[in-house]
């Protein structure tokens, strides 16, 4: 089956040359790194260390994440990697291989399975994350500790799944919607670490914050009802 990576990067121009090869290294048949507006050297960075560079002008993760979809037509599996190298692509084989046995169709990366590394989640993304996997596990029976971004699915799953949210309602909108269609979904053991260069836009700062909770909760809420 081939796998293509999908990372979405804004302004990560110290971690994702590095992160490019680390992950070509892996049993992938491509990267594509989606540029949503950087003002800094992402793209050519990204190009020169072997990915394929998209540009998603519409500033979202959940945008910046459809066009890596758009991008990878002929993907058997949708591999998912924040650009700021918070999670390792010697991880891929575990997100990966439950799909490539039949065994799953999407299946999530649960860094509270895993290792994180110390200062790497502050307290009230740990609560948060904490929350939405409780209530995922309530609303949608589905075997989630975590609600991180290191995910792999099934790209005809994923394409069925008709996605609406493009900014940060995304990761969840993919777990509700899989849910509700009965899809297998695994979760597996994950490590998360401090981005390695650059500025956080989401949880480190209070507007970023703030608006992941809301559209996690918002989602996870809405779908529950419809
Ligand atoms: N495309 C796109 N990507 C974004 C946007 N905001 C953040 N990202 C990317 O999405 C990923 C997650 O954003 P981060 O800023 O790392 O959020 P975080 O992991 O909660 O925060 P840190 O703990 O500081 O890493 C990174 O790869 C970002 O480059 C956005 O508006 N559009
Ligand atoms: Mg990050």
């Amino acid at each position: 089956m081939k796998t293509i990576v999908i990372i979405p990067a804004l302004n990560e121009e110290g971690a994702i040359a590095d992160l490019v090869r680390a992950t070509l290294e892996q049993q992938v048949e491509g990267v594509i790194v989606v540029d949503n507006g950087s003002s800094d050297d992402t793209a050519d960075l990204a190009a020169n260390a072997g990915a394929l560079v998209v540009s998603e002008r519409r500033r979202g993760y959940g945008f910046a994440c459809a066009a890596g979809v758009s991008a990878a037509a002929d993907a058997d599996i949708l591999l998912f990697l924040d650009g700021d190298y918070s999670s390792l692509p010697e991880d891929i084989p575990k997100l990966v291989d439950p799909i490539k046995r039949g065994e799953a169709d999407l299946v999530l990366g649960s860094r509270f399975l895993g290792h994180i590394e110390p200062g790497a989640m502050p307290l009230h993304q740990r609560f948060g994350n904490w929350l939405s996997a409780w209530l995922m596990r309530r609303l949608y029976h589905m075997p989630v500790t975590d609600l991180g971004p290191y995910r792999a699915i099934r790209s005809d799953l994923l394409r069925a799944l008709d996605m609406q949210e493009m900014t940060f309602g995304w990761p969840t909108e993919m777990m509700v919607k899989a849910a509700k269609r009965h899809a297998r979904i695994v979760e597996v053991p994950v490590s998360w670490r401090l981005r390695r260069a650059g500025k956080s836009k989401i949880s480190g700062t209070v507007r970023g914050s703030a608006l992941a909770a809301w559209y996690i909760l918002g989602v996870t809420l809405r779908y529950a009802v419809k």
